[in-house]
């Protein structure tokens, strides 16, 4: 039996009655999906453009990879690589999102139009993020977090791995109010593969509605993640590659937009926004 549960919503941000699909620009050459694709602004700009083409709600841009073991860029290289992109694509009407765990580059992104800083540190990388974003009145996309990404994988070990998430970004959650954001600013997101296994992530998967004591939206991001890969191995047992793993993140957009999860962070917008109008049409079967 399907649950109707009602559709989150933040002010400020798009509200389209249905599961958010939030597209992801990486200006990177490291990113384990594409990296490189895009590290140029004018391709990263035409990416952009074609993914709110396919019906991105949202378009959400990283100048730092945050793959397991990555080194991080300079400040100086990370504003390089997001601020044209933003502002062009701001200038083209998307509302756009910066992937960012540093209080200068959400800075120059919400001047440059941004309206919402997904910080993947959730405040703790560096606590002056909270305070620009509360300052600023930004929406906040707090995701749970152990520790940058060169050693992030050796932290993920939990007693029970919901309870304990739930728990960890309660502290994240207390943090951001205290900063001063307002609470119906911010979403929250499990931080898939950030300090988690496979099996953490399939357990995250099948007890979400857990996560509804936080009160707060949910922010999904599975897409083309290794443990994606591992589920569907190649003939020699080595995970498929990123870009064969799109139909099964569809299949989970599937699943989340029948349990209404607030949004979807994917690559491939067109595939998730069709899985979106499905589990939308079946929905409305189960409404007055
Ligand atoms: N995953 C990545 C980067 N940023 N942000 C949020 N809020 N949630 C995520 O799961 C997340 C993120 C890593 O994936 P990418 O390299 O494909 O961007």
């Amino acid at each position: 039996m399907i649950r109707v549960n009602p559709l989150p919503v933040v002010p400020g941000l798009p509200q389209p009655g249905r599961t958010l699909v939030v597209g992801v620009v990486n200006v990177t050459p490291d990113s384990f999906s594409d990296g490189g694709e895009w590290l140029e602004p004018n391709a990263a700009i035409a990416h952009g453009l074609e993914l709110l083409d396919e019906g991105a709600d949202i378009l959400d841009v990283g100048g730092e990879s945050t793959r397991p073991g990555a080194t991080r860029p300079e400040v100086s290289e990370e504003l390089r690589r997001v601020l044209p992109v933003i502002g062009e694509l701001v200038a083209a009407g998307a509302c756009v999102s910066v992937d960012t765990m540093r209080p200068e580059v959400a800075e120059a992104a919400i001047a440059a139009g941004a309206r919402l800083v997904n910080d993947v540190s959730g405040g703790q990388a560096d606590p002056a993020v909270l305070r620009l974003v509360a300052e600023s009145g930004v929406a906040y996309i707090c995701m749970h977090w152990r520790g940058h990404s060169e050693d992030m994988q050796s932290k993920a070990s939990y007693a029970d791995v919901v309870a304990d998430v739930i728990a960890e970004l309660r502290t994240q959650l207390d943090e951001a109010d205290g900063a001063g954001i307002a609470a119906d600013k911010v979403v929250i997101d499990p931080g898939f593969g950030f300090a988690k296994t496979a099996a953490h992530n399939w357990e995250l998967l099948d007890r979400l509605d857990e996560f509804d004591v936080l009160k707060r939206p949910l922010l999904i991001g599975v897409s083309r993640k290794t443990f994606l890969g591992r589920l569907l191995p190649n003939p020699d047992g080595s995970p498929r590659p990123p870009k064969l793993r799109d139909d099964a993140t569809t299949a989970l957009t599937t699943v989340l937009a029948l349990r209404r999860v607030w949004g979807v962070r994917v690559h491939s917008v067109r595939a998730s926004r069709d899985a979106i109008a499905v589990a939308e049409r079946l929905l409305r079967q189960h409404v007055g």
